[in-house]
């Protein structure tokens, strides 16, 4: 079978072949191929060549479980759905429809996504809806809306890389987190580009860095502030581009003239000399392409550091021609598919805005109900949580996700989960927060569940099987129906297929920003993939290249923003004398519920661990490998050291895939951007110490 991945944005094409099962053993075993395709090339890494052994795992949820005296036990689906509605009835009834919350996830099909954003608000009737892309793409969506006018994950295609004679990655780990695009990258050097690696870690990436930046965590807008004053310096700014295509360069001049390299150096822990070699790179360069990923983004400062890397994109006018442009790394499977669709608490489908007067009559329309009767903007994902806690939301469904494992501030939210009227989970595994569910709803996996997903290029792509659903599992989309009707919704919620689902997102997007009403499964079939936006289906897209003459604000300009340099919110102090970042690392996804199950990427890493310098290990009396205990004004939590002088001094690094004891998001902060309502992941001040020596 042709099917894709479930891990990253770039959404590789594989073909998965079941071969009988060799003599001695009871189950079949699979060859995993990757095949053509616009993205990946063919290629696949490790996480994909091993996908298909979590779903066909023998942990797989086959059939609802529901709780009896504090134990989950396996139920019909008829006792399931039939708890479901009277309990979400209950709850409505007695404290109002917004006492129901819903929770998504980037990892959802376009199909399931728009039809929880529709449950939502018509099944349900509460403004309480937000999904984990909250906490990957919000920094850099609320900067591309505002910059650009507009949120696409890359501005340019893939196939520019090669072109750009520059190429600076800020706080994106691709060798890690998207392997099969590195040959884009290797392509480029060879073709003669410099890259400027801006990360507190020589990561893998950073290894085909012609110059790397090891900053300290938390300070990218102040570097972007030191590049962009070397490049004014210079005279290295594109004048004719500034004053055709671009708002606002008088306000970002004025503030420039402030910007001094020292302050910049202190601030960054960066020579000015590095500073300036970085800046001259970018700026000499005939073409260049910026990516930023959740190093710069997951900051309390996270918009305003994009907003000031967009600035140097626009002040060198390097966007809408070949080599050139912007690029956000898209982070889920359906990352970028998954914000448009309406699963944003503020978003109506195709972009629209649930605040915006005409944007909801459309959507009313065509959804059948009154503009009154839509339910207004609701919270971002991690104050959902704090509403949870607080016993303003009652009630969670949750379809996608693991919160317990990856908000920030980890003990509040399992506490406030914990103390739910009543939780629902939608999940292929018992994940940790599926055992804290009143309600376990099985569903299909990848292998098994037809639908669209658009990758980190804005690429719409069918995913496509043959395979059963196993056991009792159902699609996310059949449940969402199945709820709707026992609430006596199900006149809203009559599809039989996910390609009934996506006719209707069509006309919802239609007209929107992310117009996808030119698409459809039939086209996707014959064209492999098709870019938004696609308005009509005489056309083929916009064929990747974006802002070639206008940008999406309605005057056609971009927006440039003064930033100005901060220290970032959480700084060391006596008691937390140190800085600790996370991550990721190539073997597990996310909170690792699908890849702690998979046997070849488990034994890669089987547990978590905390990257200290050697010198820092030393003054804290650390040894390698052995159990840490990490502490913030948040929480604590252990993991076994493991020293290397691939990371600052002042900087520590935790991956993010492992719960429990080991949940790095037990120690950080729950402060969010202003802007966007990004979490500061990246930057805890903390203090570590050793288990051995306490005892
Ligand atoms: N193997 C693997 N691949 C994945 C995922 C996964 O879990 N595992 N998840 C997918 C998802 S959802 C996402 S969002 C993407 C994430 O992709 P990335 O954003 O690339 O991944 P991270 O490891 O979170 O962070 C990238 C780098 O930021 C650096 N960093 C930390 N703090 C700072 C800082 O203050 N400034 C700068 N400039 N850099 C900093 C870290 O050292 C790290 O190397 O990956 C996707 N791909
Ligand atoms: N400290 C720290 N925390 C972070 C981050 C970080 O860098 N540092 N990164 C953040 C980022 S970028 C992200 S994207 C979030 C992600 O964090 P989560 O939202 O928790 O993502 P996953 O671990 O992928 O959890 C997805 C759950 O959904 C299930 N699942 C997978 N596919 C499907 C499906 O099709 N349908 C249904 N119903 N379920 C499915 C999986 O089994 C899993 O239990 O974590 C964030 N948290
Ligand atoms: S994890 Fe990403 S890069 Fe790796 S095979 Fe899957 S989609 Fe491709
Ligand atoms: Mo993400």
């Amino acid at each position: 079978m042709d099917t894709q991945c479930p891990f990253c944005s770039v959404q590789c094409k594989m073909r998965i072949t079941k071969e009988l099962p060799v003599l001695g053993s009871s189950r079949p075993s699979y060859m995993i191929e990757g095949i053509p395709n616009a993205a990946s090339e063919g290629r696949l890494c490790v996480k994909g060549m091993n996908a298909h052994q979590h779903a066909t795992s023998m942990d797989r949820l086959l059939q609802p479980l529901v709780k009896k005296e504090g134990q989950l036990v396996p139920a019909t689906w008829e006792e399931a759905l039939f708890a479901i509605s009277r309990r979400f009835q209950d709850i409505s009834k007695e404290h109002g429809p917004d006492a129901l919350g819903v929770y998504g996830g980037g990892s959802l099909t376009n199909e399931s996504a728009y039809l929880l954003g529709k449950f939502a608000r018509v099944a349900l009737g509460t403004k309480y809806i937000d999904y984990n892309g909250r906490f990957c793409m919000s920094a850099a969506a609320s900067a591309g809306n505002k910059t650009f006018g507009i949120d696409r994950g890359l501005t340019c295609r893939l196939a520019d890389i090669p072109l750009a004679r520059c190429i600076i990655l800020a706080g994106t780990n691709i060798a890690e987190c998207q392997p099969t695009l590195m040959p884009y990258f290797n392509k480029a050097k060879e073709n003669g580009a410099v890259i400027i690696v801006i990360d507190p870690r020589v990561t893998a990436t950073a290894a085909i860095a012609d110059i790397h930046l090891q900053l300290k965590p938390g300070t990218d807008a102040a570097l972007a502030n030191g590049l962009l004053k070397v490049l004014q310096d210079e005279k290295l700014m594109d004048e004719t581009f500034i004053a055709n295509r671009t708002n606002g360069y008088a306000e970002l001049k004025e503030h420039l003239a402030s910007v001094q390299l020292d302050e910049v150096s202190n601030l960054t822990g960066l020579k000015v000399e590095a500073i300036r070699k970085a800046a001259l790179a970018y700026g000499q360069a005939e073409t260049g392409i910026i990516f930023t990923a959740r190093g710069v983004e997951q900051q309390t400062d996270g918009h305003v550091a994009v907003r000031n890397f967009l600035n140097l994109v626009l002040a060198t006018g390097k966007v809408g021609k070949p080599g050139c442009g912007y690029g956000a790394v898209t982070g889920q499977g359906n990352g970028q598919g998954g914000r448009e669709h309406g699963q944003k608490s503020d978003q109506l489908p195709g972009y629209r805005s649930i605040e915006d007067e005409q944007d909801r009559a459309y959507v009313a329309g065509v959804w059948g109900i009154d503009p009154s009767e839509l339910p207004r903007k609701g919270v971002s994902a991690y104050e959902m949580m704090e509403l949870v806690h607080q016993r303003v939301i009652r009630s969670l469904f949750v379809m996608g996700s693991n919160p317990i494992v990856s908000n920030p501030n980890a003990n509040l939210v399992e506490e406030g989960l914990q103390s739910l009227d009543f939780l629902v989970v939608a999940d292929m595994f018992l994940s940790e927060t599926a055992r804290l569910a009143d309600v376990v709803l099985p569903v299909t996996a990848y292998l098994e569940n037809e639908g669209t997903m658009t990758n980190l290029e804005g690429r719409v792509l069918l995913r496509e099987t043959t395979i059963a659903a196993p056991g009792e599992s159902m699609h996310d989309w059949v449940i969402l129906c199945q709820i709707a009707e026992g609430m006596g919704k199900q006149l809203y919620f009559p599809f039989e297929s996910a390609e009934q689902i996506f006719e209707e997102l069509k006309l919802a997007s239609r007209g929107g920003l992310a117009d996808y009403y030119g698409i459809t499964y039939d086209r996707l079939r014959r064209e492999g993939g098709i870019y938004w936006p696609c308005p009509s289906t005489e056309v083929k897209g916009n064929q990747g290249m974006m802002f070639a003459e206008t940008f999406a604000h309605t005057d056609g300009k971009a927006i440039f923003m003064p930033v100005s340099s901060r220290l970032p919110q959480e700084t060391p102090s006596d008691d937390f004398p140190l800085t600790m970042t996370n991550g990721r690392v190539l073997t597990h996804y996310l909170t690792g519920v699908q890849t702690r199950r998979s046997p070849s990427l488990a034994a890669r890493n089987i547990e978590s661990y905390i990257e200290i310098h050697p010198k820092t290990a030393k003054k804290h009396r650390i040894e390698d490998g052995e159990w840490v205990e990490v502490t913030s004004r948040s929480g604590s939590f252990n993991v076994r050291s493991r020293i290397t002088d691939k990371i600052r001094e002042d900087t520590l690094f935790v991956p993010m895939h492992w719960g429990g004891v080991q949940n790095v998001n037990k120690a950080t902060s729950p402060e969010l951007d202003p802007h966007c309502k990004m979490p500061g992941f990246k930057t805890s001040a903390v203090a570590i110490s050793s288990l051995r020596i306490q005892k």
